[in-house]
């Protein structure tokens, strides 16, 4: 089935709805029929988001299916697989069954940025439920515990990536020197549905990653010493702080101490500012150590930190809304700056605009009362979805659709962006 979103908000958000019902198996949401047949986890926290005033029966559904996949470790990986659909890599590579530490539940052996707190923050602020609060809390402290004892590998604060795909953003084009400087590899294994995302390069070596984290045992001691692959992104650490202070916001609700929660997003911050940020945020390469200087989309995670200092938010927002991003294309957010050679505004996270970082950063522009950004970054986001439909991404200079059709972010977050420019 293929939505065709309607110009009137009330059939725009039938079909959104009717999107995530379609997407629904029955245990999560997929992120789109047949290219995506699982449960991955950022993709469900913002479904959660898009749900929790709708629907928020089935969003609590959908974190806690998603929560059924956590390691011991507390580790929330960025894949459960709940059925035996074809996906690769699937469990037969990431062999999640041979570790103690996994659940019974098949899973990938990554984790991908911590929305889930923040998404159940959106939740009670729109349901008041409570008791949902504190049957979620402790998994999602344990979540936050493990980033802050496996991945702070640069003993600064931050949680570092060890893999493209744990940034949500796997082609960005802050990973290609990271990339490159990995061995030449030629596995051949295709998703051949994916086959026009990447290059043959990129994805060999995006495998190659994740059998030596997998054949290491999984073990944090391997990635801390040994691992190539090892960065510091401000979107995956923006979100984790936002996280963290949803986290300290809720506690008293789960009869917990906000305060570890307060203080763990304090270190984040003052991390980003020392570590990441010259005249805007970028991602550090910690095994290169060197800043990966390309502006992207995540370089404006840290956006969501309401405590960042009103000169670091004015420069970054005087990046965002200049003709290097926002300021040049129709639509928002390209999820490159347009004028670096790396720019491609038709390859997946190196130039299209995503319906789930212009979300992201709406949420930055609220928390930081810029109104008109925030009611830009709203209008265009709908007139994406209304003209192009709920595709993954979109051409930001022309808004024509790229990437799968009936995506569950685009849906989800639609959903919520409509709820919110009614009430304004
Ligand atoms: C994309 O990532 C997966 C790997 O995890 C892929 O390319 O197959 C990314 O856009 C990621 O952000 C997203 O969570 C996932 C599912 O929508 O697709």
């Amino acid at each position: 089935m293929e939505a065709r979103p309607a110009v009137d908000d009330a059939a725009l958000g039938r079909e959104a709805m009717s999107v995530l019902e379609a997407n629904w198996t029955g245990t999560s949401t997929v992120p789109a029929p047949g290219l995506y047949p699982h449960q991955w986890s950022w993709d469900s926290a913002f479904v959660v988001i898009g749900l929790a005033r709708y629907r928020p029966d089935r969003a609590r559904a959908e974190l806690l299916s998603l929560l059924a996949g956590q390691w011991a470790t507390g580790m929330v990986p960025h894949i459960v697989f709940h059925t035996p659909e074809a996906y690769f890599p699937g469990p037969s590579v990431w062999r999640s069954q041979d570790h103690d530490a996994a659940p019974r539940v098949l899973t990938s052996g990554l984790t991908s940025p911590p929305l889930q707190a923040l998404a159940l923050w959106w939740l009670y602020r729109h349901t008041g439920d409570a008791d949902f609060v504190r049957r979620a809390f402790p998994a999602l402290a344990a979540q936050h515990a493990y980033l802050a004892a496996a991945r702070d590998l640069g003993g600064s604060g931050l949680a570092a990536i060890v893999h493209p795909w744990e940034s949500g953003m796997d082609d960005s084009p802050a990973w290609d020197q990271a990339l490159a400087a990995l061995p030449e590899i030629r596995y051949g294994y295709r998703n051949v549905e994916l086959d026009e995302r990447h290059p043959d390069s990129d994805h060999d070596r995006y495998v190659w990653l994740a059998l030596r984290y997998r054949n290491a045992g999984y073990r944090s001691e391997y990635l801390r010493d040994e691992h190539p692959f090892a960065i510091e992104d401000p979107m995956f650490n923006g979100i984790w702080l936002a996280s963290c202070l949803a986290l300290a916001d809720l506690a008293p609700l789960a009869r917990a101490d906000p305060v570890p929660h307060t203080e763990q997003a304090e270190r984040i911050r003052q991390a980003l500012l020392d570590r990441l940020w010259d005249g805007c945020f970028y991602a550090r390469d910690l095994r290169a150590d060197r800043l990966i200087r390309v502006c992207t989309v995540g370089g404006f995670g840290p956006l969501l930190d309401p405590g960042l200092p009103s000169d670091r938010v004015q420069a970054a927002i005087d990046v965002l809304e200049s003709a290097r991003f926002m300021g040049a294309t129709g639509y928002p957010v390209p999820s490159c700056e347009i004028r670096a050679t790396q720019f491609d505004r038709t390859r997946y996270w190196r130039g299209p605009s995503w319906v789930n970082t212009n979300w992201l950063l709406r949420r930055a522009a609220g928390v930081h009362a810029l109104d008109s950004l925030s009611q830009q970054l709203t209008n265009g986001t709908l007139r994406l979805v209304r003209q192009a439909g709920f595709r993954e991404c979109f051409d930001p200079f022309d808004g024509s659709g790229r990437g799968c059709r009936d995506f569950s972010w685009s849906a989800a977050l639609t959903l919520d962006l409509l709820a919110d420019s009614v009430k304004e």
